[in-house]
């Protein structure tokens, strides 16, 4: 029945712009619910927009180009879609005075709907980004990726821990819709029918696109007992349950491969089916498709493809080339322990028809290549992903130009040498739609009043703002808009989470997933200092408010630790009446989209403070930036580019160089504790894990094993760093207390922060990699 409606949308006014087309939410509304707008519940108001929206979005039209990308991704962080979708359609003003009018708020009906649980952090945000820019710009790609049911987790913080329980997010009426499209996935010993679920992404102002979700119809959800614990090895109930099971154990990890195979398997289908459908040749299947492997989790679609082609006829040889011409590897991380590296021994139990192709690409490079550190499998028979998508994939690229730098030099330059070509960079980019058009509405038309609409769909034009940065007017109208955020965030976190903030103090904000090198425990080794400080009658100029958000994977142990830590002092301190008035510390629970939508235009203060050379990108650095908050941070990841575009005075930059960090890894000479015994502040601030005080909030055991980690390993090496950490944290404070100086600093970096859109990021990997 509701088709018919939204045809009529479409038929009165295809422009989807106008007040009259989204009068037909009333129509909606009527049809569904029997009532009119006024007499509607938020949930019922929920239902009839997503009804509304998605017809909307099925009624436009995607690029029907040739040659398609299939961007694969074990991840697709898209947030809430509501908004977003509304903002893109063009109608989010009309509809929002629209319920206004009926006495009805957005904001509140946007709270009814569920966030989807489909990423864990930056790499699954960036994909989201990505489809949202491909949409954008009118670009012939899709996402693919699967339809987890319970996401990566939800966090519970119980006794200053973290807990893990399911994030149940699909509802009976969601975004998703159910296709016909459906594959036998064959495993080692059994086969699982697929189901293709779609979400559509709307561009803005322009095409749409999918992302494809691939779902197995006998997963059951009541498997998942207390907490997330779930039997690992049933693996029709179990393979579209969690993001990342726990992998550490066997069983475990081995699910990981199951997930794996099952998304790329029906990726490869799906691109032969539709290839085919288009009249596509599979002899020139490069011609036709481009597949983007986004990380590791994806890159067993090379000797997947190769052996569908195989199986459609085509000859080893000829099915390696046309594979390798029509793969391209993104990497995210040098971290070690995140590129991938499959025993044989799992890919033999799950997916046994896989081997013959990988043992004959390995007999290919070790034939060619006298170097055992370039092999796909090596002497502990375990097959390197990375390595695989090197020697088969036509297109290495890193995520920001230090990463890709230390790649090229360092962590890949045994590949680099044998494939200069291959190799380059794409600096990450962040959608503004989402990042600020969504998120801080005032500030969008506070620009757009100055500038002009164009930086929305042209991102450079926020260097038009450079000509205010000495207009006083501008720059006071920009503090309102910043303390108006900061008391909406305030509002919320009081409602959401029962959380008190102080608008009137500094927010200081760290919001990423919870790792050693990231090291938010030297952000909180810095929170023991200024306590301490306090304690001896330095006051600060004014109050501060230290704001983490993160979750820690279940099995990372000091990660989990840490968040215990900051837990405890976010107590401790808040009962200490002589430091509670100067000093605050917050965690926020079950950090996600949402509330990174709300923290990030409130924050005064942004920390990028990663060990330097081990963050690739970061991207919530270029989030802040845009919502002009001024970041303290290393010479790492994208922090290198944004201090390249404004200049000293307007980013305070402390640490150790990135080359600095790789000797001391190569020579092996870092000591914690000698940094502990030869420094004060660090022993006082160490020694505080452990103390009385901290033990009556926390967990002895907890507290002490950190303590000991810092000790005697800390290897991301907080230790160096603090001392100029420190500092760098008293003079940004200091320098916020000329509101004129830092307004323009906050001005200067939102105008420069144009460059890290991701609709210039896009067009640069359909320049140089895509071609569509
Ligand atoms: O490239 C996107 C992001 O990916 C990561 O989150 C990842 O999962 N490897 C990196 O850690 C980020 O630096 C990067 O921005």
């Amino acid at each position: 029945m509701h088709k018919h409606w939204l045809g009529n949308i479409m038929k009165t006014a295809p422009g989807a712009r106008n007040m009259e087309e989204n009068m037909k939410l009333q129509e909606i509304v009527a049809n569904r619910c029997g009532k009119e707008i006024s007499q509607c519940t938020n949930e019922e108001l929920y239902y009839a927009l997503l009804e509304m929206t998605k017809g909307m979005a099925e009624e436009k039209v995607s690029n029907q180009g040739k040659r398609k990308l299939y961007y694969i991704s074990a991840e697709f962080l898209i947030g809430k879609l509501l908004s977003n979708n509304l903002i893109n359609l063009g109608i989010y003003e009309d509809v929002k005075k629209l319920l206004a009018d009926n006495g009805k708020s957005l904001a509140e009906i946007e709270e009814v709907e569920p966030e989807p649980s489909l990423g864990n952090g930056g790499l699954g945000r960036l994909a989201a980004c990505f489809l949202d820019s491909i949409a954008s710009l009118g670009l012939n790609g899709d996402g693919v990726g699967l339809n987890y049911h319970y996401g990566l987790f939800k966090q519970v913080f119980k006794n200053n821990l973290q807990n893990e329980t399911p994030n149940p997010w699909i509802e009976k009426e969601s975004w998703l819709t159910k296709t016909d499209v459906t594959y036998p996935i064959q495993f080692g010993g059994f086969t699982l029918q697929s189901r293709l679920y779609d979400i559509d992404v709307i561009g803005y102002e322009n095409r749409t696109t999918k992302l494809h979700l691939f779902d197995v119809e006998t997963v059951d959800e009541s498997l998942v007992g207390e907490g997330i614990d779930f039997d690992k090895e049933d693996i029709a109930k179990n393979l579209t349950l969690f993001l990342y099971p726990d992998d550490s154990d066997d069983k475990g990890r081995i699910l990981r491969v199951y997930q794996q195979y099952f998304m790329v398997s029906n990726a490869a289908r799906l691109i032969i089916d539709e290839t085919l459908a288009r009249g596509g040749d599979l002899h020139k299947l490069n011609e036709y498709a481009v597949i983007q492997i986004n990380d590791t989790h994806p890159s067993m679609v090379i000797p997947e493809m190769i052996r569908l082609l195989m199986e459609r006829g085509i000859l080893m040889d000829e099915a390696i080339d046309i594979v390798s011409k029509t793969c391209a590897y993104t990497n995210h991380t040098i971290l070690a322990e995140a590129l991938e590296k499959w025993p044989i021994h799992f890919l033999e139990k799950a997916v046994p028809q896989l081997l013959p192709i990988i043992y004959e690409l390995n007999s290919r490079v070790t034939k060619k290549y006298d170097d055992r550190s370039v092999a796909i499998i090596d002497d502990e028979k375990r097959v390197h992903m990375a390595h695989m998508d090197i020697h088969y994939g036509y297109s290495v690229n890193g995520v920001a130009y230090l990463h890709t730098e230390i790649l090229k030099n360092t962590e890949l330059n045994n590949f680099y040498r044998i494939y200069p070509e291959k190799f380059n960079n794409k600096t990450n980019g962040i959608t503004f739609r989402r990042w600020l058009l969504h998120c801080d509405p005032e500030m969008t038309e506070f620009i757009t009043s100055l500038i002009g609409p164009g930086f929305k769909k042209n991102a450079e034009e926020l260097e038009k703002l450079g000509a205010y940065v000495n207009d006083e007017e501008v720059l006071k109208k920009l503090l309102a808009v910043k303390g108006t955020r900061k008391t909406e965030l305030k509002n919320y976190l009081v409602k959401t989470q029962g959380i008190e903030l102080d608008d009137n103090s500094i927010y200081d904000i760290q919001i990423k997933r919870l790792h050693e090198y990231k090291r938010q425990q030297m952000n909180a080794l810095y929170v023991i200092h200024k306590y301490f400080e306090i304690k001896a009658g330095k006051k600060p100029a004014r109050p501060i408010t230290v704001i983490f958000g993160a979750k820690a994977a279940p099995a990372y142990i000091i990660a989990k630790d840490i968040i215990h830590l900051i837990l405890c002092l976010q107590e401790l301190i808040a009962n200490d009446p002589e430091v509670a008035p100067y000093l605050k510390v917050v965690m926020v629970e079950n950090y996600n989209v949402t509330l990174a939508e709300k923290l990030i235009p409130a924050a005064d203060i942004h920390e990028q403070i990663s060990l330097a050379s081990k963050e690739a990108s970061g991207t919530s650095n270029m989030k802040f930036m845009l919502n002009g908050a001024v970041a303290i941070g290393t010479m790492d990841g994208a922090n290198v580019e944004m201090h390249q575009f404004v200049g000293d005075d307007n980013i305070y930059i402390f640490g150790e160089s990135s080359e600095e960090v790789i000797k001391h890894y190569e020579k092996a000479d870092y000591v914690s504790r000698s940094y502990y015994e030869n420094d004060a502040n660090i022993k006082r601030a160490i020694d505080f894990i452990v103390s009385d005080q901290m033990k009556a909030v926390g967990c002895a055991e907890n507290l002490e094993r950190l303590y000991n980690e810092l000790l005697n390993k800390d290897w991301f090496m907080t230790l160096p760093d603090f001392e100029e950490y420190v500092a760098t944290k008293e003079r940004i404070y200091a320098d916020y207390e000329d509101r004129m100086a830092w307004a323009k600093k906050m001005l200067v970096n939102i105008s420069k922060a144009g460059f890290f859109s991701s609709d210039r990021t896009i067009a640069q990997y359909n320049e140089d990699i895509w071609h569509l």
